[in-house]
């Protein structure tokens, strides 16, 4: 095995899959030495021996049901591994699900179904652990990972602490010392990386920080962390009154409204309007609607998705005949004009005294969402800097952060879709997947008995909720 390492090492070198330089990880690491796997594809000889290589370093190999590679480079290194050894393989997505909670994992699988993961080069592990957390939300279980090399950042520590034996075929170390064996460096270059490792090492992650401890705190917990009164609020409010349901009112009269909000009020956090399809809006619609939200102790939402450049996003919330900034607590807004688009919204608010929140759009329920994983990233970054930000409007579990709210939308019990691209889910999948405040629309409003429908919906998700922070 030795001797195939070492060949392996030199023909990795000279079909430039180690390079020497200044580079930056993706991790955001400096680093003298880049190793980029990505160009096996062109050499198939190479990419079938490494991955019968890597293959040969399975633990347990007979209770091995499914391998899943890490997107992209890894994928057809398991799919090599898949063909050869004639194991299933599953996938997980990495593009952010443009389809609601569904499939976040393609292939067939059943519930306790081993899995191997294969992974290329790994740093701080966070693409590893990762895909062992969405793997695990499916049922999957995942004993080890295979990976070709271990840059000795910290990620090996990070994946092991996570329970998950790993295996490399390569350390950085030894793959330089193969080179320099076969003169294809010299000792400098090895110095010069040992002293890079020795100082350099990624950030600590661990499957159980972040996202999932999110999802196991209480919300009166939750309210002590959130940095913005109004959602540290909301969360104090949806514990006391024990409903997670925020009721979309998309209703085109304001007495429907109106007669809605006095039936659903007690069981309600957060009242969600569409103000400007109400045909016959004034401003006495508006004052009604507040008398009800403090009798009943709701809070409301104008779900403008405000999505221009700042001075017209502040524009919209503060003038116009809807006056939204004056008694909307909450709005919504498209993060895709960037920082500026809650400079603009904060900007309106500098007569306000009360507390206000913004939710930002960062995935959509509908089907074929231009919300990739890119853009949802960025939309998480932005909210970190603002704490006017509540929370994410969203599909899925994207943020750690426990002070923020996740409000998921695309909930009824009765149906998978609308004819208009709308994608439905039931109140237990959306709390699995991280919803806190959920919107049910028109599975109340349609429904020929309101009040039950507000009840069932109710109770589920907050037997949902209760399941989620206890197991
Ligand atoms: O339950 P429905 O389908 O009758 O209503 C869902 C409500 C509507 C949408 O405008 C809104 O939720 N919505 C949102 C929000 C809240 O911003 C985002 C999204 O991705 N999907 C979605 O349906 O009022």
């Amino acid at each position: 095995m030795e001797k195939q390492l070492k060949e392996l090492a030199i023909r990795l070198y000279e079909i430039d899959a180690v390079k020497f330089g200044d580079f930056i990880t993706k991790v955001g690491l400096k680093t003298p030495v880049y190793v980029d796997l990505r160009v096996l594809i062109s050499y198939p000889k190479i990419l079938k021996q490494i991955s019968n290589i890597l293959w040969g370093l399975t633990a347990d190999v007979d209770n091995v049901n499914q391998i899943c590679g890490v997107p992209y480079t890894a994928l057809p290194i398991a799919s090599i591994i898949s063909a050869e050894w004639d194991i299933p393989m599953v996938i997980r997505r990495k593009e952010a699900k443009a389809y609601g909670t569904k499939k976040m994992i393609e292939g067939n699988f059943k519930h306790g179904d081993t899995c191997v993961i294969i992974e290329d080069v790994v740093t701080s592990g966070s693409s590893i652990l990762e895909t062992v957390r969405d793997l695990k939300n499916e049922g999957l279980q995942i004993t080890q990972t295979l990976v070709i090399l271990d840059r000795q950042q910290g990620g090996r520590k990070n994946i092991e602490k996570s329970g998950i034996k790993m295996q490399s075929l390569y350390t950085l170390t030894q793959l330089l010392e193969y080179l320099l064996e076969a003169n294809k460096i010299t000792s400098e270059t090895l110095k010069e990386v040992t002293h890079y490792l020795a100082q350099h090492s990624a950030p600590v992650k661990t499957l159980e920080d972040g996202s999932s401890r999110r999802l196991k705190l209480d919300f009166t917990e939750r309210s002590k962390i959130a940095t913005s009164p109004l959602a540290s609020k909301l969360l104090k409010l949806m514990d006391q009154k024990g409903t997670t349901l925020c009721l979309a009112a998309d209703l085109t009269s304001a007495n429907e409204i109106l007669e809605l909000s006095e039936l659903a009020g007690p069981h309600i956090a957060v009242l969600k309007i569409h103000v400007d399809i109400i045909e016959d809006f004034d401003l006495s619609f508006i004052q009604k609607l507040k008398q009800l939200s403090s009798k009943h102790k709701f809070y409301l939402m104008e779900d403008r998705k405000f999505g221009d450049i700042g001075n017209t996003a502040s524009l919209q919330y503060e003038k116009g005949i809807y006056k939204i900034a004056e008694w909307a607590d909450f709005i919504t807004a498209h993060p895709v004009p960037g920082p500026s688009i809650l400079d603009g919204l904060k900007y309106a608010l500098r007569n306000v005294s009360d507390d206000r929140g913004i939710f930002l759009v960062t995935q959509m329920s509908s089907n074929g969402a231009l919300t990739t994983e890119t853009y949802v990233k960025a939309s998480v970054t932005l909210s970190q800097d603002s704490n006017l930000v509540v929370g994410h409007v969203c599909q899925s579990n994207i943020f750690s952060d426990p002070g923020l709210i996740q409000l998921t939308p695309g909930v009824k019990l009765t149906q998978t879709s609308d004819n208009l691209g709308q994608q439905y889910n039931t109140p237990e999948v959306v709390v699995n997947a991280g919803a806190d405040l959920v919107v049910v629309g028109r599975g109340i409003t349609e429904s020929p008995d309101k009040l039950s429908s507000i009840l069932n919906y109710k109770n589920q998700l907050w037997a949902a909720y209760k399941n989620r922070i206890s197991s």
